[in-house]
């Protein structure tokens, strides 16, 4: 379509709007503003429409949610009506310890009216998980204008290059997890690191010392946070770290990673951490960690996180995590 019209302008022999136009080529198809998203990661993907169909306003906004995009929830946008569609998903996913299968799988924003003249962005929060880095997952996109039907579903096969695609579905090109969702599950080669992390004060309350103690700053989007510490039991029975509590957060959950075919997954420790008489256990990234959830302010580096630790036999003791970079340093 946009080819026509460059052919028009051409014959017209209009030099200046053909290059503004071939600049805008790359944006003139239905695509994602961040074009990569990190596996395992909760993100915006954010659909830019930079025009409608031939000239007439689009009226509506039909995604396909691909399989490995889940938990997605669409953001309402003034003036259109949304609709969401709900299915059943190939695989079974874990959202912090629950088993989900289905979720939803199409979204469409209706009834708007979207000038030609203007550009607009629509944005879908969702998790990717479960693929392989290197995959460009596809959403296939349907523009309606009234009558006018745009499909942008043209997916490149393997290798292929979608430039040469007239109407190529928006791709997120999936890359390996270092910076994940809320930071904790970044590569497990970090044994040394928070050796190296300015540690918060140490804590002592009976037989137990908690040191090292510190989070990790959150990055745009991210709903959750992840926090850090180390506790000594220099004692000679054994206890238990059984929950954990911030005014910052809504709810503070204990979580393992756990690597399962490759794939990094958290699981929430229901009963805790045990703490045995005479151990050191390490809540690390990449490990055992805090998962900060409802946080009321995102967690931003030079900031401090209160918290108050329960044990079974400590009782319970208030610690405060120094907020590092979103890596943790
Ligand atoms: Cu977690």
């Amino acid at each position: 379509m946009k080819t026509i019209e460059t052919q028009t302008i051409k014959t017209l022999g209009l030099a200046a709007l053909l290059s503004a136009c071939v600049a805008a080529g790359a944006e003139a198809h239905v695509s994602f503003l961040d074009k990569e998203a990190t596996q395992e990661s909760t993100i915006l993907a954010t659909l830019q429409v930079p025009h409608g169909c031939d000239g007439k306003a689009t009226t509506e906004v039909r995604v396909k949610l691909p399989e490995g995009f889940v938990f997605a929830k669409p953001q309402p946008k003034a003036g259109w009506e949304l609709e969401v569609i709900k299915g059943d998903y190939q695989k079974t996913y874990d959202n912090h310890g629950d088993k989900v299968k289905t979720g939803a799988v199409e979204v469409r924003w209706k009834n708007g009216d979207l000038s030609d003249d203007f550009y607009d962005t629509f944005v879908i929060q969702g998790r990717v998980s479960g693929v392989e880095a290197g995959t460009a997952l596809a959403f296939p996109v349907t523009q309606m204008c009234g009558e006018a039907v745009e499909a942008w579903d043209q997916v490149a096969k393997d290798g292929g290059d979608s430039h040469s695609l007239k109407s190529p579905a928006p791709i997120l090109k999936v890359v390996a997890g270092e910076d994940h969702d809320h930071g904790d599950m970044a590569s497990m080669d970090m044994t040394g690191m928070s050796a190296a992390a300015p540690a918060g004060e140490a804590v002592k309350a009976g037989d137990l010392e908690i040191s090292g103690a510190f989070a990790k700053a959150m990055l745009p989007g991210q709903p959750v946070g992840g926090g850090f510490f180390t506790v000594k039991n220099d004692g000679k029975t054994d206890d238990r770290l059984l929950s954990v509590s911030s005014p910052v957060a809504g709810e503070v959950q204990i979580h393992e990673m756990v690597t399962k075919d490759n794939v990094m997954r958290m699981r929430q420790l229901k009963d805790g951490i045990a703490i045995a008489a005479g151990e050191t256990v390490k809540l690390e990234p990449g490990n055992l960690h805090l998962m900060f959830q409802k946080v009321k302010t995102p967690f931003k580096q030079g900031d401090t996180v209160p918290v108050t630790l329960t044990f079974e036999k400590a009782g319970k003791i208030d610690l405060v995590l120094q907020v590092l970079s979103a890596q943790g340093k």
